[in-house]
């Protein structure tokens, strides 16, 4: 895969995610919508991205923001129609950008056709779609829990049985054992590949194989017989996109999903850094303090053990808080500074950078007082939860400002006007009142600003095939909080140097010596004597080696 005759088009571009509710209203309905989409892809085009992986648009009762999907094949009332879609995928083609559709198919909305038919009668053709199981004893069948709060089964009175579901009760689990409801999947993934998409974000993929009476969720034994399955019957020899979101990924099975080889994935997610801010045994809600050591640990094992397997890398989505403020400081200080470190870490790393809306220009995390401020439903049941179980108000609301889903999903600032440009209307959700400042409009006129930082980057991995797939080096002699590797291969090598501390840390690299051309950097030295350099509060650097 490393070859340069065998590359991919995914592997030298740079996606971003949008998150249609939040991205750019066009009606005045306080809802982002396709048109609005449309009207900002020259926004994109000129940040520089290749692809677009758009989470869900399909019509959705919306009990998750439309990771709860009643029709896969019809779009989300609020977010346009299906005129709008082809016209978006023809606009973003005019300006070389692919859309990568989010594939929600572990679970379907309860308000979805198979599931209403399913839960009329045993006999239903469409039972099977789903998991059913008797009550043990008059109660629930195991003990397996939702990721959403509460156990995983509801009882369904009509019938007298549990069905299943990892997420919210409105969200019940597909039966991928069921050969007439994978082949319904196909059908389906075909409809969209045939309107030209670019690829698939596969939505929690890794628990289709489940065999919830071993108590198996994540990673079952027939998961990867069914991936090569819809490999095969759906985009396999297509050269698209698909990326499968993992969280129980190791390096160790991430090859299996995407060594070529084996005909499944592009590449998965995988959250072992993202869950390093939180208790062992505790859940993401208990937060623990970030070791700069472990992330670097973490991330450079990633680097180095995908031998043909491919890397994804982020650091934000719309599941996760925003990085500035979780991992930087989003003080007016160092917002800008500790946002650009994490662009260069990020895109000088081998993979396909993903990038969430408001990212490339520092958007922050917006804390919120009381729980009536909180659209969330991963939030608002877990508060529930805590709140019956005594846990004090305070604690839960700050857990949830620094770990919330909402954080990332406030409207995209566009400019300092009504709302920061996202509606007219009244947004579905609060507006981060840093606005005036954060912004793409200021970003765009301010040659400095992060929004350059990300376009600087990524036109650096569209001409550089050391940087995408130049081998990686760690470098082990610098101090804790200090990132520092190298990109190379025979043509070039790149020093990427990162202080990941609001202090300065010493650098002394002597192999090094002085540099002359920075390729990238956050401050505006002009050269640097690595032999021995007092690195400023989150200073971050790439280098040509010569
Ligand atoms: O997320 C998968 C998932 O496991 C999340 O519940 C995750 O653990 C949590 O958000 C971390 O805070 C995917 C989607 O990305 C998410 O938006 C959906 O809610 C979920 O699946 C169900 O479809």
């Amino acid at each position: 895969m490393e070859k340069e005759n065998n590359s991919h088009w995914w592997q030298t571009t740079v996606v971003y995610q949008i998150y249609p509710r939040s991205f750019q209203d066009s009606d005045g309905d306080g809802i982002g919508d396709i048109q609005g989409i449309i009207s900002r892809l020259d926004y994109l085009k000129q940040l520089g991205i290749g692809a677009i992986w758009l989470s869900p648009v399909y019509k959705s009762p919306n009990a998750d923001n439309g990771y709860d999907i009643s029709d896969y094949q019809d779009i989300m009332t609020e977010f346009g129609t299906m005129k709008d879609m082809d016209q978006l995928i023809v606009e973003a083609k005019k300006r070389q950008i692919k859309i990568v559709m989010d594939l929600v198919v572990n679970h379907t909305s309860d308000e979805h056709e198979w599931f209403i038919e399913a839960r009329k009668s045993k006999k239903s053709p469409f039972r099977d779609y789903y998991i059913w199981r008797d009550p043990l004893n008059g109660k629930v069948p195991n003990s397996l829990k939702a990721s959403f709060g509460g156990s995983a089964w509801k009882f369904d009175k009509r019938t007298g049985q549990y069905y299943f579901h990892l997420f919210s009760e409105k969200q019940p689990d597909l039966n991928w054992e069921n050969q007439e409801l994978r082949k319904s999947i196909w059908k389906m993934m075909n409809f969209w590949i045939d309107k030209g998409i670019g690829g698939f974000r596969m939505d929690v993929i890794d628990l289709i194989g489940k065999q919830p009476d071993k108590a198996i969720t994540a990673n079952g034994p027939k998961l990867h017989e069914y991936l090569q399955e819809m490999n095969s019957q759906t985009f396999g020899g297509k050269d698209m996109l698909t990326v499968g979101e993992t969280w129980g990924a190791t390096p160790e099975n991430a090859e299996l999903y995407s060594d070529p080889k084996r005909h499944e994935l592009s590449m998965v997610f995988q959250f072992e850094h993202n869950m390093l801010d939180q208790k062992k045994d505790g859940e993401k809600w208990d937060l623990k303090e970030l070791s700069v050591s472990e992330l670097k640990a973490v991330l450079y094992k990633w680097q180095t053990s995908l031998k043909s397997g491919w890397n994804s890398l982020f650091w934000n989505n719309h599941d996760l808080p925003r990085i500035v403020s979780r991992w930087g400081n989003d003080s007016p200080k160092f917002r800008v500074k500790s946002a650009k470190m994490f662009a260069i870490i990020l895109h000088m790393m081998k993979g396909t950078p993903y990038i969430y809306q408001g990212e490339e220009i520092g958007m922050t995390n917006y804390p919120v007082k009381d729980i009536s401020e909180v659209d969330d439903i991963e939030s608002i049941n877990m508060y529930n939860e805590r709140i019956s179980k005594g846990f004090k108000k305070a604690d839960v609301i700050h857990s949830i400002n620094v770990k919330g889903r909402d954080n990332a999903r406030t409207p995209m600032q566009w400019n300092n006007q009504k709302n920061a440009g996202f509606s007219t209307g009244l947004p579905w959700l609060h507006v981060n009142q840093n606005y005036p400042e954060v912004n793409v409009d200021q970003s765009l006129k301010d040659s400095n600003s992060i929004f350059y930082t990300y376009q600087k980057l990524i036109s650096l991995r569209k001409q550089s095939r050391t940087i995408v797939f130049g081998d990686f080096k760690e470098i082990k002699e610098v101090p804790e909080n200090v990132f520092a590797y190298m990109r190379q291969d025979k043509n070039h090598q790149y020093l990427i140097i990162a202080n990941f501390d609001q202090h300065e840390n010493i650098l002394k690299l002597p192999e090094f010596g002085t540099q002359k051309s920075f390729v990238v950097a956050n401050y505006d030295e002009e050269s640097i004597d690595l032999r021995n350099y007092k690195l400023k509060p989150f200073e971050s650097f790439v280098i040509e080696i010569k």
